[in-house]
Parts: structure tokens; sequence; C-alpha cells
């Protein structure tokens, strides 16, 4: 190798006030002010005229970095700095921009914008790798809009196909095709992804335990398994007052009793660390004098155990089959919306992670991840880790009060920036 390529031994700077300078601009973009925290909160979801916004922010920040972008099928955005072999398989550094609709400002973009700061740092240095290194922000990773985590990066990965993700449509019935048309990212670039030579991660952690532990480095071990699904109730529209119990067919019930169910499961500890969340419960007709008709819930399961995930699911769907006993004329139907196996990371990019904390001195310990991430998605096909950053407040996330402090922002982004010299030299 020549002397130009050899990682000079000046120390790796992080421009920690631009990193949160961009993280700061980027949450202007889709700000909502939020009722039930008197925060400003970001609601930026996958391809919606904010997702635009946001996208066309991010590809001004690479065109400033010199980067070669380029778009894939699914709208993913990729920013490519050229290696002195540009043959090589990069080193891939991803995350998301796309958020939920209660989001902070962290989640998914501190791994994005913390990957421009990592090439300003190298560009800072005249720091050139053999390896090129590319920085991606996947397509609808929160899966909350069209109904499926992780999409983007799981096409590219080969786990779903592009014609399934196409297909997918939002509450109003518009389809992920469609949508990214609108918005003008439906790119020229083939979707599936050369494998890369390793793939690396930062994100807020989304939970306590780094707090807990007083770490502000993660180094992350896994991703455990996930199972969305939907469940639609058919009853009896009845009017309230009039029809007796024992004639009512109540959506709306076997509803509840689902959530209650799911919670009944998960305080047994017959399913080890089983988490439970329905998070959408919509009636209709929705009126107060009415017995409701129909009922849709979206049924979140969590499980470290591949094997305990599974008993979960069996019980829960057994549990749903006996309602329509518990109600003459109840109709159920369930429809699988994502599921993902747990996911261990490579041993070798956490060691490579955790040497880079300790290069740069940073308190680290290794954690396995509550939320899924892209990264367990391209950890089918190349090495992948992840470098988790402590969250305040509880590690709270999903919610305007998630918070990450400048500094812990910014050691994550400087292990993230060891870690792919070392991977890129
Ligand atoms: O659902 C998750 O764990 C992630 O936020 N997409
Ligand atoms: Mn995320
Ligand atoms: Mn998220």
């Amino acid at each position: 190798m020549d002397a130009e390529t050899t990682a000079p031994t000046a120390e790796l700077s992080i421009d920690g006030d631009r990193l949160w300078a961009d993280l700061m601009e980027l949450a202007t973009i889709g700000a909502y002010d939020d009722e039930a925290t008197g925060l400003r909160g970001v609601d930026r979801q996958s391809l919606t005229d904010a997702d635009r916004a946001g996208r066309q922010l991010l590809i001004s920040w690479m065109a400033e970095l010199a980067l070669e972008v380029t778009i894939d099928e699914m709208g993913s955005v990729f920013g490519r700095r050229e290696g002195t072999d540009p043959g090589l398989a990069p080193v891939l550094i991803g995350s998301h921009i796309d958020t939920v609709a209660t989001a902070g400002a962290f989640d998914g973009c501190l791994g994005v914008l913390g990957g421009l700061a990592v090439l300003r740092a190298f560009d800072a240095i005249g720091l050139r790798t053999r390896r090129p290194i590319v920085v991606a922000a996947w397509t609808e990773e929160e899966g909350v809009r069209f109904g499926t985590d992780m999409l983007g990066s799981a096409v590219a990965a080969g786990r779903l196909s592009l014609d399934h993700a196409y297909g997918l449509t939002d509450a109003e019935g518009r389809s992920l095709g469609d949508e990214l048309a609108r918005i003008g990212f439906k790119g020229e670039r083939p979707v599936r992804l050369d494998p890369p030579h390793a793939y690396v991660e930062c994100h807020i952690e989304q939970g306590p335990v780094l707090a807990q532990e007083d770490r502000p480095i993660g180094i992350v071990t896994g991703v455990q398994s996930i199972s969305w699904q939907k469940v639609t109730l058919h009853g009896r529209a009845a009017h309230a007052g009039t029809t007796p119990t024992e004639l009512r067919v109540d959506a709306g019930l076997a509803a509840a009793q689902i959530v209650v169910e799911a919670r009944r499961m998960v305080d047994s500890g017959a399913y080890g660390r089983l988490r439970a969340t329905v998070g959408r419960i919509e009636t209709s007709p929705g009126l107060p004098s009415v017995v409701p008709d129909r009922a849709e819930i979206t049924v979140d399961l969590r499980n470290p155990d591949d094997e305990d995930m599974a008993r979960a699911e069996a019980d829960l769907a057994a549990f749903i089959d006996t309602l329509p006993g518990t109600q003459p004329g109840l109709r159920i139907e369930t429809a699988r919306m994502a599921r993902t196996k747990a996911v261990p990371f490579s041993e070798a990019v956490q060691d490579t992670l955790e040497a880079a904390a300790k290069e740069r001195g940073h308190d680290s310990m290794r954690i396995m991840s509550g939320a899924g991430h892209d990264a367990q998605e391209i950890a089918a096909i190349a090495p992948a880790a992840m470098v988790f950053v402590r969250g305040q407040h509880q590690g709270i996330s999903h919610n305007p009060r998630e918070y990450s402090s400048p500094e812990d922002c910014r050691a994550g982004i400087e292990v993230l920036a060891s870690a792919v010299r070392e991977l890129s030299a």
C-alpha cells in the first residue's frame, strides 16, 4: 500500500457541533407541536412530502462532500466516497431518516448524519482509504406507513421482493410504488445490494440500559425477534341502549380482550422476555350509542428467543380462535405485517467497534437491541454490527422526549469513525 493509503496517525476528530446542527436542522422538517409533551416532535413518515424534503437536505449534504449519490429502486439513498482501490467491496455505513409520527431528532438520523460526519473527518486529515465507503439512508425503516419495518434494507438484502414492497399500501390506500414515483425517489439503481465488506450502524439505544449502567456506548450483539400482525374483528352494529348483552356481537369488546390477553401472556413469564404492544385500536362506526361492528388492532410482539416467540404467537392465535365462541356471529381475520427472527451480529465487527471505543477512551458494554434496525437485514449478506449511544430520560424513544447529549452523540460517531477507518484501510 502506498503512503497515501496508510491511515495517518492524525487523530480523527468528529466535528460534534456540525453533527448536532445537522441533527437539529433535519428535525425541523416534519416538526410539529406535540401536545402530550409540550415539545417540538418530528413526524417525517416515509415517502411523505416531509420525507422528500429530508431526503433532499441529506443529498445536499452528500453533494457538499462530493459523494457520488445514487437512489435505488426502493428509494434508498447512497452516498459513495471512492477508495484508492475502487474495485474492492465498500464499507457501508447506514441507518434511516424516516420517522414515526411522534419522533424525536435522533432515531435513525444519528446514524446517517453521523456517517457524513465520519467522511468529513476523513477529509479533514486527508485520509484516503483503500475501500470505498458508502453512507446509506434506507427507505421505510420504521414501517409505520406501509406496515413492514426495515423495508428498504430487507428488499436490498433480498428477504422481501421489490414487487411485494411496491404493492404495500398506506391507510389511505396509496401504494409504496406510487408514492416513490410521486416524490421523485423511484431510483434507477438496482435494489439488490452487492454485499459490502462490512456494515456498521450507529443508533440511539432507545432504552434505559446504557444510562442505568452509566455507559455512553453500547456494542450491539444482535436484535431480538419481531412479530407484527393486524387483527380485524367483524361484529354487528346495534343500539347501545336497547340491545340486550346476550344479543350483542361486540367487535370492540373482542379487541379489548386480545389487548388484555397479550399483556397477561407477558406478565405470566411463560414466554421468556416477551414484550407485547397493541399500538393501534380502531373501532367503527366509533359512535357512543352504537355497538362496534368492526375493530382493527395491530399486535407487536418482541422476544430475544425465537422459540418463546413462536409459542407466544401460537398461544395468542389459539386465544383469538376462542373469541367467536364467546360471541356467536363474531368473525376475526388476522394478517401478517412483519416477521423477523432474532439476528446475531458479527463478532468480528463487534470486536472492531469495541476496540474503537477503547481507542477513543469511551466506556462500553455489550448489549442486545430491543428495537429492529436495518443492520439486522444487511447482516444476512455481510458482517454487520452496531454501536449504541446512551439515551436520557430512561432512553425514551418514539417520543419527542427522545434525547441523547451532544457529547454522547459525538462519542458514538467517534467510535464509528475509528471502526470504519479500520475496516476500510
Ligand atoms: O420497530 C422497530 O423496532 C424499529 O423502530 N423499526
Ligand atoms: Mn431507528
Ligand atoms: Mn424507530
